[in-house]
């Protein structure tokens, strides 16, 4: 759609248009003559020096019931908006965007994936998207390994038996779990979070096996001594610890599939910190009922906040909602970066973090 005859935003010095309408906006030779703030809608509550500091820089619209908007809400928030925040609960799909107005021209995600996002309609419609990466990965890896503990351990079984109050003393067959040290890890999606999660796992003696779309640079590989396996298949087959670490994109739906899941040894233990798709989660949950898998650490679902009923019932699981990236760090670096990136695109400038289809 042509943007012909809209304000144009990012305010470009000599290129400004003026409006017509509203609060006039418009630089001659640098000079500023009045400058109307972005109106921006984000769509749930976020930490609150980053709600200050967005108060501070623009018109905002806040959230501050918290409570995930309807489609029809989030269609109303990019008619009225230059910026949408959204997160990971709301589905910015082509029918949301078409409702998008004449002054939408940048989704900042507060999220490094971007799934829920529809890009491709989005850069159609001459509207950029930018996410958060970097500021999460440490967390988010800090997470994975929690998972591969406290799965292969026995940590929240252990801990739920004594707050029950029905630990009855010391017995050398009680609690055993599996050993960590020594197994293969097999890490499936080898970017930041992968390379963090592989630093941690050589600490507690697990070797690092890696599946990637392509092998990691050579520098990353000679430090965490890593082994790539072009074939998932293969490494599934071979490995005893299995992270996710990958994004969530067409090509990744369903990447452990119920034919894969099967390849795997039966004491092997798959732990998952980034998207539920990734993983057929029925079949995942079926094979670790059955005793063909030994244990599942999950912090990610296919279908949030639902979780398959079968996985819940199991003791062989451990299951968080979606705490990855949830550390107060984390949270206010994530704001940090929207907040650059929407001043970056007001200023004329390539935001940071622009997602580019070719990353998807
Ligand atoms: C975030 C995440 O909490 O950044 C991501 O991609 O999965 C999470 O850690 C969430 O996406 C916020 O929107």
């Amino acid at each position: 759609m042509s943007r012909q005859g809209r304000t144009h935003w990012p305010f470009g010095g000599a290129l400004l248009k003026t409006r017509t309408h509203g609060v006039v906006t418009r630089l001659f030779s640098g000079s500023l003559m009045a400058v109307r703030k972005p109106k921006i809608v984000v769509t749930r509550r976020l930490p609150e020096p980053v709600e200050t500091r967005m108060r501070e820089l623009f018109d905002v619209e806040l959230n501050a019931e918290d409570r995930p908007m309807t489609a029809e809400e989030l269609g109303e928030a990019v008619s009225r908006a230059d910026v949408l925040v959204p997160t990971v609960t709301d589905r910015i799909d082509a029918r949301v965007l078409s409702r998008a107005g004449p002054d939408l021209r940048l989704i900042a995600n507060f999220g490094a994936g971007v799934d829920n996002i529809d890009v491709a309609t989005a850069n159609a419609r001459g509207i950029t998207v930018t996410n958060t990466p970097g500021v999460l990965t440490e967390d988010t890896a800090d997470m994975t390994m929690a998972l591969i503990l406290a799965t292969a351990r026995r940590v929240v079984e252990g801990a739920n038996v004594v707050q029950a109050g029905e630990f009855r003393g010391w017995s050398p067959t009680w609690m055993m779990g599996r050993r960590i040290w020594g197994k293969r890890l097999g890490i499936i999606g080898m970017g930041r979070i992968g390379q963090a999660v592989a630093r941690r796992a050589r600490a507690f003696g697990l070797s690092v096996h890696y599946h990637n779309r392509k092998p990691a640079p050579a520098a990353v590989v000679d430090e965490l001594q890593a082994t790539y396996w072009e074939s998932l298949d293969q490494m599934l087959a071979r490995t005893d610890v299995i992270s996710v670490n990958c994004p969530h994109t067409p090509a990744t739906f369903h990447l452990l599939s119920a034919r894969r899941l099967k390849l795997l040894q039966p004491h092997a233990i798959v732990v998952n910190t980034a998207r539920g798709e990734v993983i057929d989660e029925s079949a995942l949950a079926n094979m670790v009922a059955r005793g063909e898998i030994a244990g599942a650490g999950l912090d990610v679902y296919e279908n949030e906040p639902a979780i398959n009923p079968k996985l819940m019932k199991l003791p062989n699981v451990v299951l968080l909602p979606h705490m990855g990236s949830a550390t107060v760090e984390a949270r206010i670096d994530m704001g940090e970066k929207v907040i650059v990136n929407i001043k970056t695109f007001m200023d004329g400038h390539r935001p940071p973090d622009r997602v580019i289809p070719s990353m998807l």
